[in-house]
């Protein structure tokens, strides 16, 4: 005897997309509801005898009308393929008063675990499977810790019910595997050796947004991770498992899904310049690649290289030496690493060759903008330079000041605006009217 179940989690329909320009962001969304979909027609396609979803299914507790009718409308495709449906509840679309999963919309087909603790639910092929809802209280909690015992309590249960025993045992759980990086997400830890003491043919894991073989001992188990990408840090390619149970242990076939591309790219303004990055980003345009950029270290290019912006303002500097080097002449503030490696130019002079405050890093890059489906950029420049101890100016004050609170500063923003007011302020001290 042998059965095939397909397993996704994660799914997070209505995701946000903070930070996408609207268009985007909506195109995004109908994309993770198609993926949903695409899931269906791979069950349908590779005739399982049921779709396993673990958790997440719904980016929060009280999704809209439409994706609660979407989430219907899918699994009735399922219903009339006679495929049944089990879903968990994951931390995002937990058991609350308004949950969709408190209504009964759905098919028949669908049976949501919405219980206390561990609950076992029956599906064709001699598959038990034993569910645990995402409950916030168990955040903290070893979730599979001692769980041969509950299963062997609910085998007892359901048999005395009137159940068959079972050839196959699945479970299905949404946390967080112990090792697997989830950084304030973590819920829920599921430890490597609870899982190969479960006595479970597979473990359905949700949680972790991309795939993730975490077979253990007898018991195979991964993650498929979100089936379409949700942050820039799902660039990995997007699956659903096939779980075949037979003879001899489970097998995993992650079959994967096409989804739109999402790049990285890191730039080092002090090695590789402002004009580079112009060229790579004209060279890689795709209005269907999603882009995300982060810059870090600080051009060294003349005021001319920094576009539009710096044209501008351009005419203002062209005096520069005129206008003197204010409290920061190169006798008294050398900055930063002024002995600067393999000729590091403007990098530890400051002020540069260029008006400074005419790169904004936050703008930097908008006529890129329509260029690319999504452009965003992750603002970890640094502006080369340095104050000595003691230096008592305005200047060397000034920016000890900035430093230090950029030392402190709480998230990427607040930094961002502390450099872009470091900069401002440098070159408003040089007696130049900012870019
Ligand atoms: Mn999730």
């Amino acid at each position: 005897m042998s059965v095939r179940l397909l397993h996704t989690s994660d799914v997070h329909l209505e995701w946000l997309f903070e930070g996408f320009p609207e268009d985007a962001r909506r195109r995004r969304r109908a994309e993770v509801a198609g993926a949903l979909a695409r899931v269906v027609d791979l069950a349908i396609e590779h005739r399982v005898g049921g779709l396993l979803v673990s958790g997440d299914l719904f980016h929060g507790d009280a999704p809209s009308l439409s994706a609660r009718a979407e989430v219907s409308a899918q699994f009735s495709r399922l219903d009339r393929a006679g495929v049944p449906v089990l879903v968990i509840p994951g931390n995002h679309d937990r058991v609350t008063g308004r949950s969709p999963y408190r209504l009964p919309r759905f098919p028949a087909n669908v049976h949501v675990f919405s219980g206390e603790g561990w609950s076992a639910r029956e599906l064709p092929g001699g598959v038990r499977v034993y569910g645990l809802p995402y409950r916030s209280q168990d955040a903290g909690r070893r979730v599979l810790e001692g769980f041969s015992a509950h299963r062997q309590r609910l085998d007892r249960e359901r048999e005395a019910t009137g159940q068959p025993s079972c050839a196959f045992r699945v479970g299905m759980v949404h946390g967080s595997l112990w090792g697997l990086s989830f950084g304030p997400d973590a819920h829920c830890p599921i430890q490597p050796e609870d899982i190969e003491s479960s006595g479970l043919d597979y473990l359905a894991l949700g949680h972790y947004h991309d795939f993730q073989d975490c077979s253990r001992g007898p018991t195979k188990a991964s993650y498929p991770g979100a089936p379409a990408r949700l942050t820039f840090a799902n660039l990995s390619p997007r699956r659903a498992v096939l779980v075949e149970l037979g003879d001899g242990p489970a097998r995993l076939r992650p079959l994967e899904l096409a989804d739109r591309e999402y790049r990285v790219l890191e730039w080092d303004l002090s090695r590789r310049g402002l004009e580079g990055l112009y060229e790579e980003l004209a060279a890689g345009a795709d209005p269907e690649v999603a882009l995300k950029v982060v810059l870090q270290g600080w051009p060294a290019e003349p005021l001319a290289a920094f576009g539009e912006a710096g044209g501008a303002a351009a005419g203002g500097v062209a005096g520069e030496e005129a206008l003197g080097m204010g409290g920061g002449s190169a006798g008294e503030a050398p900055a930063a690493g002024s002995a600067g490696a393999e000729g590091g130019a403007a990098v530890g002079t400051w002020p540069g060759t260029g008006a400074a405050s005419a790169f904004d890093p936050r703008t930097s890059l908008d006529r890129f903008r329509s260029s690319y489906f999504h452009l965003e950029v992750v603002d970890r420049t640094a502006p080369a330079v340095a104050v000595e101890a003691g230096d008592r100016t305005v200047r060397g004050l000034f920016i000890s000041r900035v430093q230090e609170r950029l030392a402190r500063a709480e998230n990427p923003e607040e930094a961002a605006v502390l450099r872009r007011a470091l900069v401002l302020g440098l070159e408003a001290l040089a007696g130049r009217r900012p870019g």
